[in-house]
């Protein structure tokens, strides 16, 4: 999978190298290209917000460095390119949505800052190429950029070959309306505290049990609205 990230901030990725991810990535899984805005700009300052029109606080982020890096990035391009922007306008990141990402060949992550982009660059995308909004959630962040973090890492691990062991993605798919049950290493005591002796039992039948009812448990006390 190709991905390119468009940032004020291309610092924020290197994150990306680290981990399962930077593995995808050294053995070409993901393709990452990160891109800084300001290097489309033209004046001493290298400037990318401007005060927005109509008044009010904050910052705005101009068009014309954008249009020069979506050009960039995307003219050329004959992977049908899935063009994203971050923001809190958008529609909410789910383990859905990571399903589908996760079955593009090349996403563009346009990283917003401040106020936002100028709504035109957003309009432009559209009718070039395909789009979408999307935030992590309801609240706000300075930028894009720790959400699109969030998103890579979510799409990664779902690429064949980043898990070593795929059957935990199975697993997860399977119980993806329920929280996961606890978890239990050695030692079998510690502090005093006692493993469940189910886990010990090595009955399969009734571990497994034991595991739904304990999934089903915490998400009644800590997610019940995803039990409807
Ligand atoms: Cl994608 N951007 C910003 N600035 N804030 C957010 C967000 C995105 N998602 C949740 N909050």
């Amino acid at each position: 999978m190709r991905l390119d990230v468009i940032t004020i901030f291309p610092e924020y990725f290197e994150a990306l190298r680290v981990s399962l991810v930077g593995r995808a990535i050294e053995h070409g899984i993901i393709d990452l290209h990160v891109h800084d805005l300001r290097d489309h700009t033209h004046d001493v300052h290298r400037t990318v917000d401007d005060t927005p029109y109509g008044g009010g606080a904050g910052m705005v982020m101009r068009p014309e460095p954008w249009g020069e890096a979506l050009d960039a990035v995307l003219d050329g391009a004959d992977d049908d390119p899935l063009v994203l922007f971050t923001t809190p306008a958008g529609r909410v990141f789910s383990q859905d949505a990571a399903v589908h990402l996760s079955g593009e060949r090349h996403l563009v992550f346009c990283c917003g800052r401040y106020e936002g982009i100028d709504q035109r660059v957003v309009d432009y995308a559209a009718s070039r190429w395909r789009t979408g909004e999307l935030s992590i959630g309801d609240y706000v962040l300075n930028g894009g950029e720790v959400a699109v973090l969030v998103v890579v890492e979510a799409v990664a691990r779902l690429l064949p070959g980043v898990i070593g062991n795929p059957e935990s993605l199975v697993e997860e798919s399977h119980n993806a309306r329920l929280l996961e049950h606890p978890s239990f290493t050695k030692p079998r005591v510690w502090r005093g505290l006692e493993v469940p002796e189910v886990l010990l039992s090595g009955d399969h039948g009734r571990i497994a049990a034991w595991r739904q009812q304990a999934g089903l448990e915490r998400t009644r006390r800590m997610r019940p609205d995803l039990l409807g």
